[in-house]
Parts: structure tokens; sequence; C-alpha cells
């Protein structure tokens, strides 16, 4: 190294250090000013995570101000976002206010939020293991991106998780490793804080060098940082390899413990363990105790030389797992407590802890308090010219895709929503639409039986390398051509729901991440969702796009028997935010949403949108015109209008049409004029009427809610018969709108195996249920 490069170096090691002390302060004192300072109104604890924070602060200056492109994208671990907060305030990004109301309405989010926060933030964090493994994901939906053409390769960035250690316990994270194996990924880098502790304490010993070993069995490398530059240098002198040895083989525990007790603990520990070893003793005792804790704390995770040596190395696109060793609440009194992950510095200790930064009192919040005017017009200077201040500030603008005015229906007297939905995608594929490039399906090993396979035969599956399909060249008839090539459009995925659902999250992401919008549609049994559910959740938070389909669902999957027949999506549909929830009964209806959805999708205020669709094959209706449409699409029509002023009315929800049709006409004689009504949408139905009653309140303007326009045809003490192949709780609601009296049909306890008479008539879901409940309203 020449001189100049060794100048040069030690400068940025020097500046680098500076920023990863000012993080630890900024981070620290945002949370204390959150806890101690502002004024509270509720007795509650505010909270935040000192401790946390200074573990990876100098991982986070090493990154952002070092190793980070503009083009890479970060997913920063939940209880590290005050210190991704202070970065954005020394960028200029974040405001003084904002972070004065860390954890306060308006301010700061407690955890990064995409869709919360004013700075940029590629990937929402809070539900540990899916910050990490949404990053793998997007990394495969570069890859997509790249191989249609729509990126260039030299555009290419790292998609990066700063992630706890704890959050190697997630399965989630490991069927991700399979995953992305499976699919090749690349330009993916998770950085472990490896403080070897979690919420509730230390993490077990016996998984030493084991993530090693799991990671590099699926490809990865294993980089792993774990002394500092001081303990190496004095790791290689006389003694320092008994030294060496000791730290290896001490339990995490007493680790941890050792470094809150400090330097005289240190000293009595290592003279007891070390008693045979006379140059190790003497190497101890030529240091002080604050100089021999430094040194036995000096772990790689804090060194700022050793961080961007790593990562300067690293420059292929491997994906690469850095395992980097730090102390939890390192600079901080908390240090190594196993108490410390919600533990706080008290007044007293944030005092002491400012002083010995010579930051004066009254200039807590300077970016670069307490650093003389050259060093920090210097510090300024370079955060100015980091490269990470030339990222283009949030999301990228993605043009819209346009959508074909309508979908045509699939033809066929008798169809069922599955089957339409399938058919309909299928000539999407055969069409020239450029929306037909843009969707991308998926499943978790159900493609077949959702009806994605007509789909795929058509696109092909995606693969960076080409895939032969074995069956097709030996010409074995197989209904499935399973081709696997650049252009394919389908993400064929094993047998892990969680994987889906975060698939499907950072396909819906590949617009604000990338500046291509992705149409995901991801088909997964209806009860499997509940497997991924906190995944679904977490790509709502993401405000990700995309089109979920459950299918089969209900107990319409007769003999596939109660594991498998789902009950509570619907309430699940209805509850989600940014999730909107349909359940058409009518092939012309899963046309009518489809079409729907894929505009949705790209709307500002949309959201992702959910079909549950049944197997059950039903006599379609005929109709006599469009009019039905525009109601369907907002929740509900009468598919047979009531006589003004009718003492009834039955209204249902999906593949159950049938018996509910038979129903009605037998009670149509009974009571001429009984109306029928086709909820395509309790969701939208509820959130229209919820809204509109809140608006009351709030707004001017009185405007009627849907449900309420529709049930007014009725006599105002009409009843109700709601029917659903679900919980019940998703229609009975109804009765609320307007006063009316209710008696809901649907499933609330476990389904079992049978055709579908038995088990309608087991579960009272048939027509002679139906017309009792009605004559029930009338006793
Ligand atoms: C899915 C989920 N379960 C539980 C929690 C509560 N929780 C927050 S942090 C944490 C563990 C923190 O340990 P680690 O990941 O090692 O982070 P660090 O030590 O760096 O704070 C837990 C269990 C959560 N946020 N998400
Ligand atoms: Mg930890």
């Amino acid at each position: 190294m020449t001189q100049l490069v060794a100048d040069a170096r030690a400068e940025l090691v020097e500046t680098l250090e500076a920023l990863d002390t000012r993080l630890r302060w900024l981070s620290a004192w945002t949370v204390h000013n959150a806890n101690h300072i502002r004024e509270k109104r509720d007795g509650l604890k505010v909270g935040g995570h000192q401790a946390s924070c200074s573990s990876i602060t100098a991982i986070m200056a090493a990154l952002y101000f070092h190793a980070l492109r503009p083009q890479d994208k970060v997913a920063v671990k939940p209880h590290a976002g005050p210190v991704l907060q202070a970065i954005h305030y020394l960028l200029g990004n974040q405001s003084l206010e904002k972070l004065q109301r860390f954890r306060a309405l308006g301010g700061a989010q407690s955890y990064p939020s995409r869709t919360k926060d004013n700075i940029p933030v590629d990937f929402s964090t809070g539900s540990v293991g899916l910050g990490v493994a949404i990053t793998a994901f997007s990394s495969l939906v570069q890859d997509y991106l790249i191989a249609h053409g729509q990126m260039a390769e030299g555009d290419a960035g790292r998609m990066i998780a700063l992630m706890g250690d704890a959050e190697l316990d997630e399965g989630n994270i490991y069927e991700c490793l399979i995953e992305g194996y499976k699919h090749d990924i690349r330009n993916c880098w998770w950085v472990v804080d490896y403080n070897r502790q979690s919420l509730d304490s230390t993490t077990a010993d016996r998984m030493f060098r084991r993530f090693d070993d799991i990671f590099e069995t699926c490809g990865w490398r294993v980089v792993t940082i774990k002394s500092g530059k001081l303990q190496r240098e004095v790791f290689a002198r006389p003694g320092g390899q008994a030294l060496s040895d000791w730290i290896d083989n001490c339990p995490n525990a007493e680790f941890a413990a050792l470094t809150y007790q400090g330097g005289a603990a240190w000293r009595a520990r290592l003279k007891t363990d070390l008693a045979d070893h006379p140059r190790a003793l003497k190497l101890i005792d030529s240091f002080d105790d604050a100089g021999l804790a430094h040194l036995m704390t000096n772990l790689g995770g804090h060194c700022i030389e050793t961080l961007i040596d790593a990562f300067d190395a690293a420059q292929d696109d491997r994906p690469t797992l850095f395992i980097a060793y730090t102390v939890k609440g390192y600079g901080l009194p908390l240090a190594g407590h196993k108490d410390n992950h919600s533990g706080m510095m008290n007044p007293g200790q944030i005092e002491q802890l400012r002083e010995s930064l010579g930051i004066p009192q009254g200039a807590e919040w300077e970016p670069y308090g307490g650093i003389g005017d050259n060093q920090a017009a210097r510090l300024k200077a370079f955060v100015a010219n980091s490269p990470l201040s030339s990222k283009q500030g949030g999301d990228q603008a993605a043009l819209p895709i346009p959508v074909p005015p309508s979908l045509p229906t699939p033809a066929g007297e008798s169809q069922s929503t599955q089957a339409a939905f399938g058919n309909i995608l299928l000539d999407l594929a055969k069409s020239g639409e450029p929306l037909a490039d843009r969707i991308v399906t998926t499943a978790p090993d159900v493609t077949q039986t959702t009806n994605l396979g007509a789909f795929v035969n058509q696109r092909g599956l995606f693969r960076r390398a080409e895939v032969i399909d074995v069956f097709r060249e030996a010409k074995i008839p197989s209904a499935q051509k399973w081709d696997g090539h650049a252009a394919g459009q389908h993400i064929e995925l094993g047998i892990a729901e969680n994987n889906f659902f975060l698939a499907l999250t950072s396909l819906g992401l590949a617009g604000p991440h990338f500046g291509t919008r992705l149409i995901p549609v991801g088909t997964v049994y209806d009860p499997f969702i509940a497997r991924g559910l906190d995944a679904l959740n977490y790509g709502c938070y993401s405000d990700a796009r995309f089109l979920l389909v459950g299918t089969p669902s209900g107990l319409t999957l007769g003999p596939e028997g109660g594991a498998h027949q789902s009950i509570n999506t619907p309430l699940i549909g209805m509850g989600q935010p940014n999730l909107a929830y349909f359940e058409p009964a009518y092939a012309d209806e899963v046309a009518l949403t489809m079409r729907w959805a894929f505009e949705h999708l790209q709307q500002p205020d949309g959201s992702s949108v959910y079909l549950r669709l049944s197997t059950r094959v039903i006599p379609q209706v005929v109709r006599e015109n469009d009019d039905w449409q525009a109601d369907a699409l907002k929740g509900a029509y009468w598919l047979r209008a009531p006589k003004p002023g009718a003492e009834a009315a039955i209204v249902f929800t999906g593949a159950i049409a049938p018996e509910v049709l038979s129903a009605w006409e037998q009670l149509a004689e009974d009571l001429p004029g009984v109306g029928l009504m086709n909820v395509t949408s309790p969701d939208l139905l509820h959130r229209d009427w919820s809204a509109r009653h809140a608006a009351r309140w709030t707004r001017e303007g009185k405007g009627q809610s849907h449900i309420e326009t529709l049930l007014s045809d009725l006599s105002p003490d009409a009843g109700l018969v709601t029917v659903i192949d679900g919980s019940p709780a998703a229609l009975s609601w109804l009765g609320a709108v307007r006063g009316m009296r209710v008696s809901p049909l649907g499933i609330t306890t476990f389904g079992q195996t049978g055709d579908l008479p038995d088990l309608f008539r087991t579960y009272r879901l048939d027509a002679e249920a139906i017309f009792d409940a009605a004559a029930e309203l009338f006793l």
C-alpha cells in the first residue's frame, strides 16, 4: 500500500468511526427523549431499544457510508429503526421534529416502515424474520426483471438484510434459504448483528458454527467477522493465542456478563482461567482495566476497519452471510446485560455518556455536536458526498400497465369460479395484451390444482438458466409443459406458504423498488392462507400489490375433508387492511372482479385483492343486461330484485348459489317479491358501510352506503337470511345496517369428508335449511 493510499484509508476509517459514534449517540438520545423528556399523557412506557441500536451502529456506518451503492436496498432489523432515522438525519432527509416525535403520532416510526416513515425505507420490518427473507425474494424479482429485459444487468443492486441474531430462530429464514438455493439467487447479503442476545436472554452456545454449515449447504458464502483489529494484533503477541482460545470457548452468557461487569471482572476471571499460561497473564497485565475491557469487546462488528475490509472483499454476486460478532449495548452502560433488550439508560447515565462524548448540554440534537468545527465540516462533506446521498429519495415511479376494458367471460353453462379464473388467465396469456406480459404467477406447489397450469403452459416457468421438461423430451404425455427459461412468467415455489406470500410481496413491490410494475397473481389452497398469514399481513403492511387467489375454499371441497375446508378466511379477507376480498359466485363475476383487480392493484389508493374461489361447478345465470356489474363491484347486487317494501330477502355469497336459488324459488311462492342479494364482497360492503358511519362524525355530507341503498328496497322491518360457505359473521352484520332481523347460516365447526348434499345438510347450508331459516324469521 502506498503511503497515500494508507493515509486515505486511515482517514476513511477515522471518519466512519466518528459517524459510528454519532449514530450511537443520536439513536440513544432519540429513545431517551421519547421516554424521559417528551411530555407523557397516558402513563404508558414509550420504549425503544438503545442496546439493539448500539450493537449495530458500526455495521450501519460502514455499510451506509461506505459499502452501499445507490441501487442497493436494505432491510434494517426492526429495533435499529432509530439508527436508520439518525442516518437520514445526517443525510438531511429527516427533520429534528420527526426525531423528537419518535414513537409519537406522525413522528419517526418505532420500526422502519415503507408507508408510514417519511425517510426512504426499502423494506418494512417489525415481524422478525420476514424483513430478512424478503430481501432474498427481491433479489429474485430483480433477476426476473433483468431476464425480461426490464432492467440492465449493470443496474443490479444488492438486496441486503441487517438482521438480529435471534431472527435466525425464525423458520421462515430456512424456508427461504431452501427456495433461494433452488432459484440460484444472487446479489443478496445478510449481515447478522451477532450479539448472541435475543429479547429474553443470551442465545444457545450449541448453535456456534451451525449457522455456517446451514448457509454453506445452501450455496452461501459465510464471512465471519469475529475479532476487531486490536484483538487480532494482541492475539498475535506472545500469550495472545491462549486469550483468543479462551474467547472462542467462552459461553455466550458468561461473555455477556463479564462485558457488563467490566475491566476488573475480566481481569479476575482471565487470571483464574489462564493461570497456567504465564505469557497470557503477562499480556493481560499490560492492559489497565479500561484497556482490558476494550480489548475483550473489540469484536469485528464494532471495528470499522474489519467491517469495510469484509464488505470490500465480497464484490461478486454470490449470496453472502456476514456473521459480525457484536456486543448488545456496546459503548453504553447496558452492554452485555441480559435484560438490556428493552433496558434504557437512566438520565444520569445518558448525562455521563453525553459528557464523555464532549457534547455540550443543549447540543444533544446537533448532528455533529461535541466535534470540533474542522472535523464537523469534514464529516458533513463526507456524508454529503457519500454514494448514498445520490440515491433517489424513496420509491421509483413506474408507468401503469393498461388493462383491457373488459375480460371475456369463459363459455359454459356450468362452471366453477376456479376454472373460470384459470380460463381467463389462459385467454390473457394467448392475447397480445401488455397486461399479459407483466403478469407473474406463483404458487406454493399447487399450480395445477388451482388452475394456473394453462397459463404456465403458455408462458413457461421462469428460470435464469434454461431447464428442459424431461417428460416432454421423453415424449411422455402430460398436460403440463414445464420448460423453464428466462422469459418464463411463472415462479415455481416449493410448499411453504410463508415463501409464497413473501414472493408475492416482493413481486408486488417491483414498481416502487425497480421502476417496472409487475402484476403478481398467486394461488394457494384457501385454508393454508393461515399458514402464511403473518407474511400476508407483512405484504399488505408494506403496501405491496398482488392478486391473491384462495382456492378451493369452504365445504365445497367435499371429500377433501375438514383440514382442507376453509372456514374463517372470509373474516381474514374482511379484517385485513390493504386487501380487498371478493368471493364471486359466477364466471362472469370472476371476469369482472379480475379486471377490476388488475386496475385496483395499480391505483395510488388501491390495494391488493383476494379472490376466494371454489371448484364447485354450478349452473350459470342468464343475464339480461350488464346493469348488475356496477353494484357487484361495490360488493353486492340484487340477483332477484325484491318487490318494493318486501318483507324478506335471502343474502348469499359464493358457490352456495344453487341451494340459495332453490330456496328462493320455494319461498317466492309463499312470499312473492322476496329479494335475493348476491354479496360479491362482504369486505367492500362492510368497509363502505363503516366508513360512511365514521364520516358522519368527521366530515360534511352524509352519503348513504351501498348496502343501505340496497336494503332500503325492503320494508324497514324485513328479515334477512344470510348464507355463506364460511363463517356466518361475514354476513350476519347486515342486520345492523337498517336494524333488520337476521337468521345467519354458515360454518362454525370444522368440516369433514362427505359429498356436498350430505355436507350441506349436516352443516345446514342446503335449501331446506335456508327455507327453515326464512320461516323462523316470521314465526
Ligand atoms: C415475529 C416476532 N416475534 C416476536 C417479536 C418480539 N421480538 C422483538 S425483537 C426480538 C428478538 C431480538 O433479538 P435479536 O433479533 O437478536 O435482535 P437484537 O439482539 O439485535 O436486538 C423479539 C423476540 C417480533 N418483533 N416479531
Ligand atoms: Mg441479538
